[in-house]
C-alpha cells in the first residue's frame, strides 16, 4: 500500500486502540472523521499557552488569540478560494449554516409562492430548515428527483426551474449513497433563471478540491469534523453582497458596532453573523486540519480514496445477496449496501464486535431510503487513514456475520 497515506495513518493515535479486543476499523468517516495528532495538539496548544478570548482585550494574549482565529478565517478562505474573509461566516457546522440561509437569506427575500429546489438525496439538515421556511412564509419546496443509480438529471433541472426560482440547496456529495453531483452545472442552469445557489459541502471538502468561485455558488456549507478538524465548527461561505444585505441570525455580543437601547448599529462582516464568543479554539483546530488536508493535497486524497472505493466495490461483489445502495458514474468513497435477509442494525453490531466502526442507518436522509425501498443500509465510508487491509476485515467480516445470521 501507498507509504505516503500508511505514514498519515500513523499520524492518528485512536487508530492504535483495540475495539472488543480487536485493531480498530473505522470506517464511518461520513458520520464524523477521526482527528490526527496535530489538530488535538493543536486545540491543546491553545487551551495550555494562548487562551483568552477574542476582539477584546488589549493585552497580549487576546490580541495573540485573536490573531489565531482571524488567521484560521484566512486558512478557510484560501482553503475554499473565497475572495474576501468577509465572506467566511464561522458556525456550528452545515446545520447551522443552512439554517442561517433559511432564516436570514430567504426569511427576508423570499415570499410566498416562490420556490426553494432540493434534491432527492439531501440530508435532512438540508431538506427541513426549508420545510420550517415553507411553513412560516409559504414558499414551495420542489425535489428534483434521482434516478435508481442514485444521479440526478441535469436535463430535469432544467426542465424544472423558473422564474419563481429562488434557491437551488444541493449536496455537493451525498452522504448516503457516495453521488457527487455536477454542482457548477446545475447553479449556472439556476443562475439563468436568477436563482441564487447553496452547496452543501459537508461530505465534499475532506474528499475533493473545493474552489467557490469555480462554482460560482452563493452559499457553501462545510462542517469541521467531518474533515478532521474539531465538532461543533464549520462554516458559511456567500457572496459578500448577499451577506452584506442580510439581517443578522442571532444577536449579542461582538456582532454590534453601537447599542442603545433605541437602535443597535450592527458590525462589519463577517462579525455581523458571529454573535457571543465563538468557538475559538474549534477554528483553531479546524485551521490545524485543512493545512493537514493541503499537505496531503486534496487531489492526491481524492486518487487515494478512489482506489480504495474501486478495491472495496470489487470484494463487496464476492459477497452474496449483496445489494449496493447507489451506483453513480461519479462516487466518492461511500458504499451503501444491503443484505438479503440480514437487517443493517443486526450486521453493524456484528461488525462493531470485530472493531469494525460502521453505520447502519438511513442515515439522516430518510428519502433516499424511501427511494430504495429499504429501511437502511450499512455504511462504509472511506477516510485518508483506511487501507485495503480494512476492507480486507471488514468483507471477511460481513461473510462470517452473515453465516452466522442467516
Ligand atoms: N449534509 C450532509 C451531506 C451530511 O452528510 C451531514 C452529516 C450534514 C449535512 C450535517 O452536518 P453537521 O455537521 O451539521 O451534523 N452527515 C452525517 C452522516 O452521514 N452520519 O452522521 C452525520
Amino acid at each position: 500500500m501507498n507509504a505516503k497515506f500508511a505514514e498519515i495513518r500513523s499520524q492518528f493515535p485512536i487508530l492504535n486502540q483495540k475495539e472488543n479486543g480487536q485493531s480498530l476499523v473505522y470506517l464511518d468517516n461520513g458520520a464524523t472523521s477521526q482527528k490526527p495528532q496535530r489538530v488535538i495538539d493543536a486545540i491543546t496548544t491553545y487551551y495550555a499557552q494562548q487562551n483568552a478570548n477574542v476582539h477584546r482585550g488589549v493585552y497580549g494574549l487576546s490580541e495573540r488569540a485573536t490573531e489565531l482565529y482571524e488567521g484560521a478565517r484566512e486558512t478557510t478562505r484560501q482553503f475554499l478560494n473565497a475572495a474576501s474573509t468577509r465572506e467566511i461566516v464561522f458556525v456550528r457546522g452545515v446545520t447551522e449554516a443552512i439554517n442561517l440561509v433559511a432564516q436570514s437569506w430567504a426569511r427576508t427575500n423570499l415570499q410566498a409562492g416562490d420556490e426553494i429546489i432540493i434534491t432527492e438525496m439531501e440530508h435532512h439538515s438540508n431538506i427541513v430548515p426549508w420545510q420550517l421556511l415553507r411553513d412560516q412564509i409559504g414558499i414551495r419546496l420542489s425535489v428534483l428527483p434521482m434516478n435508481d443509480r442514485g444521479e440526478i438529471c441535469l436535463n430535469a433541472l432544467q426542465g424544472m426551474v423558473s422564474a419563481k426560482t429562488k434557491l437551488l440547496a444541493v449536496t455537493q456529495m451525498s452522504n448516503a449513497l457516495g453521488t457527487i453531483n455536477p454542482v457548477k452545472a446545475m447553479a449556472q442552469i439556476a443562475h439563468a433563471v436568477g436563482a441564487k445557489v447553496l452547496v452543501d459541502g459537508a461530505q465534499a471538502t475532506p474528499h475533493m478540491p473545493v474552489d467557490v468561485r469555480d462554482l460560482d455558488c452563493d452559499f457553501y456549507a462545510l462542517s469541521g469534523h467531518k474533515m478532521y478538524g474539531p465538532t461543533g465548527i464549520g462554516v458559511l461561505y456567500a457572496k459578500e453582497a448577499l451577506l452584506e444585505a442580510m439581517p443578522p441570525y442571532q444577536g449579542g455580543g461582538d456582532m454590534i458596532y453601537s447599542v442603545t437601547f433605541e437602535k443597535t448599529e450592527y458590525n462589519i462582516l463577517p462579525y455581523k453573523f458571529e454573535a457571543g464568543t465563538p468557538h475559538i479554539e474549534g477554528a483553531i483546530g479546524l485551521a490545524e486540519a485543512i493545512r493537514f488536508l493541503q499537505e496531503i493535497g486534496l487531489p492526491e486524497i481524492a486518487a487515494y480514496e478512489a482506489q480504495l472505493l474501486a478495491y472495496a466495490t470489487d470484494r463487496l461483489k464476492e459477497i452474496e445477496g449483496l445489494r449496493f445502495i447507489g451506483q453513480a458514474a461519479e462516487k466518492g468513497g461511500v458504499i451503501s449496501f444491503v443484505i438479503e435477509g440480514v437487517h443493517p442494525h443486526d450486521m453493524a453490531t456484528l461488525m462493531d464486535q470485530d472493531g469494525i466502526a460502521l453505520r447502519a442507518s438511513h442515515h439522516c436522509a430518510m428519502p433516499v431510503m424511501q427511494h430504495f425501498k429499504v429501511p437502511a443500509t450499512i455504511r462504509a465510508s472511506f477516510g485518508v487513514y483506511n487501507n485495503f487491509a480494512d476492507i480486507d476485515r471488514l468483507v471477511a467480516a460481513l461473510q462470517e456475520a452473515k453465516a452466522m445470521l442467516l
